[in-house]
């Protein structure tokens, strides 16, 4: 049985998070991963107040488990969906691209557990000095908008650096790297691209194509020339054209700063496999198959625990 302080701390039975993927993460898939028994999440994403407050609705109606918000700090609407996630009283918040310090002490003052993403040593040193609860680390493995470093190199790093838990994300497919985080000093996991596959998440069926028919150099970044929008998503006709414009030596941050806007949209509502935009990570070559999400956290946690306690084989 995997039992560790990000289970105590959340209300949960299994130290699993769902990543809060823009156009991705609602109300039902949310339900569905914290009725499993892990943590699920709504990604607030670019939308506004009245978004958030229907799909916690939903989530609540299926669930009387404990789930969270992710805000995502760029968004024109985070100040507000801050705003909503503390009137809701929602269990968990977590955050992502950027510093959510200025909104802790509201959080904080309605008994919600923090928890921002973060990817390198000095933000995580931030946000703990703010008050956060724990941290998830994420690794450039990680579908999305993404740091500079690997999971394998981020988590020791971030656990040396502050005193509070730390959850490892990005690149974690299977209970074999749940295992692995908990060696690298983690405490708990975030999966998202997994998660994006279950039954129970909403997604476009194309998007779910494009992920379980990935191999494992299906995904590339774009962004990194100018840095600080930095994505990785599946290689497609988008990717292509948007590498092709970034790395073209007219090219300025300014040019291609509109290139990606709505194009999430169009690969997660409209599934549009040529002009979308699929985020997701470097396991994509991992999952071959659409599961529920209760069955997903089953087999994280039956293979990690096989492997952390048959782990003493490699120790004469
Ligand atoms: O946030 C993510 N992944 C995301 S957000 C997203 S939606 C989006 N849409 C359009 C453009 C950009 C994003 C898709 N994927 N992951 C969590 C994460 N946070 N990864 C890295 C960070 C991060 C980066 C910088 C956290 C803090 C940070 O601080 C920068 C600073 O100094 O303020």
């Amino acid at each position: 049985m995997i039992e560790s302080p990000i289970c105590s701390l959340c209300n949960i039975q299994y130290p699993i998070f769902q990543g809060g993927m823009a156009w991705i993460a609602d109300g039902e898939l949310a339900a569905a991963v914290s009725n499993g028994g892990g943590l699920g999440i709504i990604s607030a994403m670019n939308a506004g107040a009245d978004y958030l407050k229907q799909q916690i609705q939903i989530a609540k109606n299926l669930t009387d488990k404990p789930f969270g918000v992710n805000v995502m700090l760029m968004s024109p609407h985070a100040a507000e969906v801050a705003e909503i996630i503390a009137q809701e009283r929602v269990a968990v918040v977590t955050t992502g691209a950027g510093n959510p310090s200025k909104y802790m002490p509201a959080w904080k003052e309605a008994g919600i557990v923090v928890i921002p993403v973060i990817a390198s040593v000095a933000m995580a040193k931030k946000v703990q000095k703010a008050g956060a609860d724990a941290v998830i680390a994420e690794g450039q493995e990680s579908g999305g908008h993404i740091g500079e470093l690997t999971t394998m190199a981020l988590v020791p790093q971030i656990c040396d650096a502050v005193d509070i838990p730390v959850i490892a994300a990005g690149g974690i497919g299977d209970g074999r790297g749940m295992a692995a985080a908990f060696m690298l000093g983690a405490c708990g996991v975030q999966l998202g691209t997994r998660f994006l596959v279950a039954k129970e998440c909403n997604v476009h069926q194309n998007y779910k194509n494009m992920v379980l028919d990935a191999k494992d150099i299906s995904t590339v970044t774009t962004g990194r020339r100018f840095g600080g929008n930095t994505c990785r998503c599946i290689k497609n006709s988008f990717s292509r054209n948007f590498l092709s414009l970034e790395y073209a030596p007219e090219a300025t941050a300014a040019s291609i700063a509109e290139l990606g806007v709505g194009a999430l949209r169009k690969a997660a509502v409209e599934g549009d496999t040529k002009q979308g935009c699929f985020l997701a990570g470097q396991i994509s070559g991992m999952i071959h198959k659409e599961q529920p999400a209760a069955e997903i956290i089953q087999e994280l946690v039956t293979q990690a625990e096989a492997l952390l306690k048959g782990a003493d084989k490699w120790v004469k």
